[in-house]
């Protein structure tokens, strides 16, 4: 049996329900929060981050180790092209959403959704030269015709949907206007559109159920 920890609330969390909803598989979730000591948790992930996933073969961390498990496992339906090459370009484009994207804005999030202090002018400065950056980039490879990396659904969806977001909600929060649509990614109409799939709907009610409990 597949078991999911973490919690509906987390980005990384739902980028990995999100592909086990789209594959079909029967999995079981189980809530753990962040920066978890418990011994049982650390062994499966050192660094306490969520999600984890448990199977019958052992535990695995990191969500793209995840969905990679996942598809080299249940590779039915695909969420990577068959040709290397397409699949390459697809894995190259959640490395820029999870790693030049969402971790950027991640030093957003403090000031943006947790009430911590304003940023510094001098961090706002310096985080926002990297944002533009990392957006212009983004943009050179997102296809959103209609999926992001083209005409199929993909893992780079899963990354994608749960985000873009994020990134948009962070920047205006902290700069007064959302990078992203600044720059012309219509990340709102993309996520409209993935949201009319069964699996978006249901990260999205499960995140909603879990926001409006905690
Ligand atoms: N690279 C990790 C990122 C996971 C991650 O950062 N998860 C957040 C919650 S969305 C977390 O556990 N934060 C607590 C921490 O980093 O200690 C992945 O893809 O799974």
């Amino acid at each position: 049996m597949l078991t999911l920890h973490g919690s509906p609330i987390s980005n990384y969390y739902n980028k990995v329900k999100l592909a086990l909803l789209e594959k079909g598989l029967p999995f079981q979730e189980n809530a753990v929060g962040t920066k978890s000591t418990d011994e049982a948790v650390l062994a499966v992930s050192p660094l306490a981050k969520i999600p984890f996933l448990t199977t019958d073969e052992g535990g695995l961390c990191e969500s793209q180790v995840i969905l990679e498990y996942l598809e080299a496992k249940y590779p039915q339906p695909p969420l990577l092209p068959a040709d290397a090459f397409a699949a390459a370009k697809v894995r190259e484009l959640v490395t820029f959403l999870d790693w030049h994207l969402e971790i950027c804005a991640r030093q957003l999030y403090g000031a943006a959704f947790f009430g911590a202090a304003p940023l510094s002018e001098g961090n706002a400065a310096r985080i926002r030269k990297e944002l533009d950056k990392h957006i212009a980039a983004f943009k050179r490879l997102a296809k959103f015709s209609p999926f992001v990396a083209g005409d199929t659904f993909t893992m780079a969806d899963c990354s994608a949907y749960c985000n873009l977001p994020l990134v948009g909600m962070a920047t205006k929060a902290v700069y007064g206007e959302d990078l992203l649509t600044a720059a012309g990614v219509d990340h709102r109409a993309y996520v409209k559109f993935i949201g009319e799939r069964a699996s978006a709907q249901r990260v999205a009610a499960d995140r909603k159920a879990a926001t409006t409990k905690g």
